[in-house]
């Protein structure tokens, strides 16, 4: 029997978390053991994303209870998102226009840079901000209705929720161009070939994955999930030498952790799963 006593069960129901967590009224957010799950609500309008949707967003991200250990990001309705609420742009000024974009600068770096692993799943529409959010997410599962398109060059409008930093490091410049100059839609088996997801599921089946992958991620030390949500993208912008500094220092100090001792003595004395491959 393993030493290490982590509590991933997502058999257990998820519940309303309470708090500041609870008072996030475009935002539906649940949790069971260690996975919170939280869901983009407002199908009405397709999980337009307004201001208020947005700061929900950062609130939420850093105000996780101390017992998360990943979050599952979903969208209600028919549509995981239809990207920014063109209804409060439409008169914004250029200031207000950079001051809205850092908005959603904020909110996606507490996504990207939170405490823990997320995952989001796609269905339906994943469109302009709500690409921008997907990609901001670590890992990304997707239902056969999902569809991905960036229609800013046909709104007159750029991307501004951090999409020209992220989405070019899953499919770069030239798909993203494509996209944008002539309104190129990639549908979900395009999108898995590509790198938008990282998992093509059957309909209706992305949360039950979503949880699995949570499930197993939750039982990671959580200073090696740190590592890998923190250093790893940081490292990869480094040049080499640089990067393989601070691999040594992560290293080094993930490796410190009783976590990874015990880990590694679990294996040693022969309690710890081999590696196998899957089917
Ligand atoms: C919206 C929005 C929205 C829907 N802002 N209200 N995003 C877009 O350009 C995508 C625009 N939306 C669509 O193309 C379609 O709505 C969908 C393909 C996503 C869904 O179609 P459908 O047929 O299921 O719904 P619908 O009837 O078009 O929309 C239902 C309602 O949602 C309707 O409002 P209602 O009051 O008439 O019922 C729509 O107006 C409303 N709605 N999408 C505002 N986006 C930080 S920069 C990011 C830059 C971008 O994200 S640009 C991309 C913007």
């Amino acid at each position: 029997m393993s030493s290490i006593q982590v509590d991933t069960s997502i058999t257990a129901e998820f519940r309303p978390v309470q708090g500041v967590l609870a008072q996030q009224s475009l935002l539906c957010i649940e949790q069971s053991g260690a996975i919170v799950h939280l869901r983009l609500n407002r199908p009405g309008k397709r999980n337009a994303m307004s201001n208020t949707m947005i700061r929900q967003l950062h609130t939420a991200f850093i105000n996780l209870p101390p017992s998360a250990r990943v979050v599952v990001i979903s969208g209600e309705g028919s549509h995981f998102c239809a990207g920014l609420d063109l209804s409060e742009v439409s008169e914004q000024s250029v200031t207000d226009g950079i001051h809205h974009s850092r908005l959603w600068h904020a909110a996606f770096d507490a996504v990207q840079f939170g405490p823990v692993p997320v995952i989001s799943v796609l269905h339906g529409a994943v469109v302009g901000g709500g690409l921008e959010l997907a990609a901001t997410t670590h890992l990304r599962v997707a239902e056969p209705s999902a569809y991905y398109g960036l229609p800013e060059g046909q709104r007159g409008i750029f991307v501004g929720g951090s999409g020209s930093a992220r989405i070019p490091r899953l499919i770069g410049v030239s798909r993203m161009s494509d996209m944008m100059l002539t309104g190129r839609v990639f549908d979900a088996v395009e999108g898995q070939s590509i790198g938008l997801s990282n998992y093509l599921v059957r309909e209706g089946e992305g949360l039950f994955k979503a949880f699995e992958l949570a499930t197993k991620i939750a039982s990671n030390a959580p200073l090696s999930n740190y590592a890998i949500t923190q250093a790893l993208p940081r490292i990869a912008e480094m040049a080499p030498a640089e990067g393989l500094f601070v691999e040594s220092l992560m290293s080094a100090i993930a490796q410190g952790d009783e976590a990874a001792k015990l880990r590694v003595r679990d294996f040693l004395e022969k309690r710890a799963n081999k590696v196998e491959k899957t089917s």
